[in-house]
């Protein structure tokens, strides 16, 4: 039987561990759960952030300086549409609304989140197996002093600095997971939690009914990548998420936040006197240099959980 992957994955830091691996591993070989707790509705169309990253990836047209939207895309559109509507925080470039104005238009059609996933899919060139982690309408929502914002406005109309006094995954409640993941998580060769942020990317496709069980089922083939180094997060707001749920903010404390999924454990040779502490966890523990700066790297780091 043909071993295939099946990774867990958030946006930007994932992006770049499926950058190398796509390098290493053919993508038909790859089942991939994207996190869709970051969709939002703006200007009357659907977006879905973290799907549009991993799927302009694998399709190699990705903005890799900004590490979201198309490469050298323009923005005529948007500076139109900023005449009518007064969003001036979230910049979507022409070739990146196009994927947009469909996957709205598809859900009109009736199609669901997966269904329209595997046509854009399709149409960029994607052979990869994307998921949604379901196909209800998931929206984190965060808590700062005197109101509540989606996650996307925390992160870049905030810049993720106003204090975080709750996150809600609204909507989680009624979330399944899509048709293939329960079947995929028992069959996968080898199971991947990408480099993303613990509590708002990988956090909440745990948070759907049944993946996190059935991920403690199989965790002898649970591999985790650290999103921290030497304590601090690689980029973006996965340190304040953390500590608002408690956890250190090492390598140590998303091992044990992991704990009863996770059978091993990637962290950057950096932190290797950590180690003993994770795998008293009982967490098999490897180090590498898991900054993945440049293409190289990430293919390096893609050879080294392949072949571990
Ligand atoms: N990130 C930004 O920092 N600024 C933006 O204006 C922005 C727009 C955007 C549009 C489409 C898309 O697919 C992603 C976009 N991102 C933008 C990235 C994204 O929102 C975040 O990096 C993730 O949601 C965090 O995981």
């Amino acid at each position: 039987m043909v071993k295939r992957y099946l990774l867990l994955a958030g946006g930007i830091g994932a992006a770049k561990f499926i950058e190398g691996l796509m390098n290493i591993v053919d993508q038909e070989k790859l089942d991939i759960i994207v996190n869709t707790g970051d969709d939002i509705e703006l200007f009357g169309l659907q977006i879905c952030p973290d799907l549009d990253i991993i799927t302009y990836t694998l399709a190699n047209i990705v903005d890799k300086n900004k590490g979201w939207g198309f490469s050298d895309d323009t923005f005529n559109c948007l500076s139109s549409l900023k005449g009518y509507y007064n969003i001036g925080w979230f910049n979507l470039g022409d070739n990146d609304l196009a994927t947009h104005i469909y996957r709205t238009d598809q859900y009109r059609r009736g199609f669901n989140k997966t269904e329209i996933t595997k046509k854009i899919c399709k149409k960029l060139g994607v052979t990869a197996n994307l998921i949604p982690m379901c196909n209800e309408q998931v929206e984190t929502i965060i808590t700062i002093p005197k109101k509540k914002v989606h996650f996307e406005e925390y992160y870049i109309k905030y810049k993720f600095k106003p204090e975080i006094l709750g996150v809600n995954f609204q909507g989680i409640n009624n979330a399944k997971p899509s048709n293939s993941i329960l079947r995929l998580i028992k069959s996968a060769a080898k199971i991947i939690i990408c480099p993303s942020n613990p509590i708002v990317s990988i956090g909440t496709i745990l948070s759907v009914q049944g993946i996190k069980d059935a991920l403690t089922k199989v965790k002898e083939k649970v591999y985790g990548i650290s999103p921290i180094v030497g304590g601090k997060a690689i980029k973006g707001p996965t340190e304040k998420f953390l500590r608002f749920y408690n956890v250190d903010s090492s390598c140590v404390g998303v091992a044990k936040h992991y704990k009863s999924f996770l059978g091993h454990f990637i962290i950057d040779k950096r932190d290797s006197k950590l180690k003993t502490k994770i795998e008293k966890l009982g967490i098999k523990t490897y180090c590498y240099d898991i900054v993945m700066k440049n293409l190289e790297k990430k293919k390096d780091l893609a050879q080294f959980l392949i072949k571990i």
